[in-house]
């Protein structure tokens, strides 16, 4: 990225004992979000469950509504529920909002509950975003999906091929939802002077990830399967597709890092030049900038787990896109590279797995 002196970095005024607002605190990104702000000695963090009560080594009492941590208040609240948020945004007032609740599946979750894809995260995305506007909040992170490129996406991704051809059909509902996200904080930004940024993360994956074989995504899906075909002695798992869709994978408590980072640094700009064209400035890509087909990720998944049966691709389950994988630049140039290579995360997946 050229004429880098035009991106505003101006440090925001987040401070350790900023009262700051998981909202999804117990999903794959939101607990990883929560570590890491505890890791950075914030002070003042409060998160909502709803269905999934969180789980870590602090302790709680699950009999009340309000769950007090050392440093992490967890309140039940059902963020579809805009009564609910409205309330929550009146008592609590949190100065800091990173909105990483969605309505989140794999391919096949995607394509059979569309309907509640995009009704739910339209309708936690608009309570959010709406009341965070309401209550005076300084900064708001939305967390979308790099979904919202165009199925025949030129690659890499840059951000600003956003809405420039048709999506990907498994997951249109989805997209269109996150889509709606990121141009609802441009809108607010515009008309209100609100200081509300999107990301958009790669697939992610680490601990607290979905292993339900129905709704997860990719990597969570075959770590288990592989897993319980090695226990088992199955001698053949099951891939859906040819294998030959290239995906690229992020490990979550990296996505929490770069997320915390531009919290701190990264405040919302219209527009920003590169060169002599002025781009709109909507969102940043988080990834790696690297991918690999769904066979060799299978492949890697065997030789970490041990299991020395064969694999099988089922061409009746979707593909999907064939090739998403971002350009992270923007985010380079700001200052933030990820840490943990494939193999790396996916061992310490499978040993939080096995913990768990
Ligand atoms: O991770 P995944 O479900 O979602 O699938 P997407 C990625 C690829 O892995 C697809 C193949 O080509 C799948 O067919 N695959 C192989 C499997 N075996 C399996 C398996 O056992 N389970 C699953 N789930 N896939 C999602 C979007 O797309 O990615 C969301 O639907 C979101 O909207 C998310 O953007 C990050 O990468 O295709």
């Amino acid at each position: 990225m050229e004429n880098n002196s035009t991106l505003n970095t101006q440090h925001s005024t987040l401070e350790k004992s900023s009262k700051i607002f998981v909202a999804g605190g117990t999903g794959l990104v939101g607990s990883a979000i929560i570590k890491n702000l505890l890791e950075k000695g914030y002070t003042n963090i409060i998160s909502n469950y709803h269905n999934r009560k969180p789980q870590d080594n602090l302790t709680f009492n699950i009999q009340h509504s309000t769950l007090n941590t050392n440093s992490v208040t967890y309140v039940k609240l059902d963020l579809l529920d805009s009564i609910a948020v409205e309330s929550f945004f009146k008592e609590q007032a949190p100065e800091f909002v990173f909105l990483a609740a969605a309505k989140v599946g794999g391919i096949a979750a995607n394509n059979t509950y569309r309907a509640d894809f995009i009704y739910e995260n339209l309708q936690i995305q608009n309570n959010v975003i709406h009341q965070s506007y309401l209550h005076g909040v300084k900064k708001l992170m939305f967390l979308g999906s790099t979904c919202i490129y165009p199925k025949d996406c030129p690659q890499p991704m840059k951000e600003e091929y956003l809405l420039t051809s048709p999506l990907e059909y498994t997951n249109e509902p989805y997209a269109i939802a996150k889509i709606a996200g990121i141009k609802m904080c441009e809108s607010y930004n515009l008309q209100y002077g609100t200081n509300f940024i999107s990301v958009m993360p790669t697939n992610l994956y680490g601990p607290n990830d979905n292993f339900d074989l129905e709704t997860s995504h990719v990597l969570p899906a075959l770590l288990r399967k592989i897993h319980e075909a090695k226990i088992n002695n199955t001698p053949t798992v099951e891939i859906w597709g040819s294998g030959n869709p290239r995906r690229e994978f992020l490990y979550s408590e990296d996505m929490a890092d770069a997320c915390v980072f531009l919290l701190q640094n990264r405040d919302f700009e219209d527009t920003y030049k590169e060169g002599e064209k002025e781009i709109r400035n909507t969102h940043i890509n988080i990834g790696t900038g690297e991918d690999i087909s769904i066979k060799e990720l299978a492949c890697l998944i065997q030789k970490i787990v041990g299991y020395r049966g064969k694999l099988y691709f089922n061409t009746d389950k979707p593909d999907g896109t064939m090739v998403k994988l971002t350009d992270p630049s923007k985010l380079h140039a700001l200052g933030w590279k990820h840490k943990v290579k494939l193999e790396e995360g996916i061992k310490k997946m499978y040993a939080w797995y096995l913990n768990n």
